[in-house]
């Protein structure tokens, strides 16, 4: 296992598509025991291949109080979602320090291989519904920050860009 490092918005690669996975074997295994190993030191609660710049659709999520019910789930399709929709405070570990408001689903269900490559459907509320809604985005190239306002977002691009610069130097 390692750990990988996480890409900050606003690096273009962050909105690059993921491609499905073909074959759910040792090598998507070993990328999975790395995401959950950086997302667990990270302190996140989800984290998708695309913020560690590898562009497959694969995503990791622990949302319990005791960190030990890891979610796997390869080639996510969300197969329904609630008629409600809820606002909800987000944050990303690709946009350190920020957090706001983002309009989601309540409830979904996803579809989605596991690590052993079986086809599971997990229907999803609260925190978890969030989640997963967020970390899908993250495959398609789609940061939270994308639903702010433009100056929201203007103002988060020059705070982050301004804070890389500082790391740097
Ligand atoms: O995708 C990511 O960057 C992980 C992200 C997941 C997430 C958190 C909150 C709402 C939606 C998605 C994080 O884990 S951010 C850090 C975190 O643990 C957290 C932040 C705000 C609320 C709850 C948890
Ligand atoms: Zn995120």
């Amino acid at each position: 296992m390692a750990l990988r490092p996480i890409l900050c918005f606003p690096d273009p690669k962050l909105h690059k598509v993921a491609r499905p996975v073909q074959q759910v074997d040792e090598r998507i295994r070993s990328l999975v025991a790395d995401m959950l190993e950086t997302m667990y030191a990270a302190k996140g609660i989800g984290l998708a291949a695309t913020q560690i710049d590898v562009h497959e659709r694969v995503i990791v999520i622990d949302v319990s109080e005791e960190r030990n019910a890891p979610l796997v789930l390869i080639n996510p399709v969300l197969s329904w979602t609630s008629a409600e929709r809820h606002v909800n405070e987000e944050g990303c570990l690709s946009v350190p320090g920020i957090y706001d408001n983002v309009e989601r689903f309540d409830a979904v269900q996803v579809t989605a291989l596991d690590q052993d490559g079986q086809s599971r459907t997990i229907s999803a509320d609260g925190m978890l519904a969030v989640c997963i809604q967020h970390e899908m985005d993250h495959l398609l190239g789609k940061v939270f920050v994308e639903y702010l306002s433009p100056l929201k977002r203007n103002r988060i691009k020059t705070k982050m860009l301004k804070q890389q610069r500082e790391e740097r130097d």
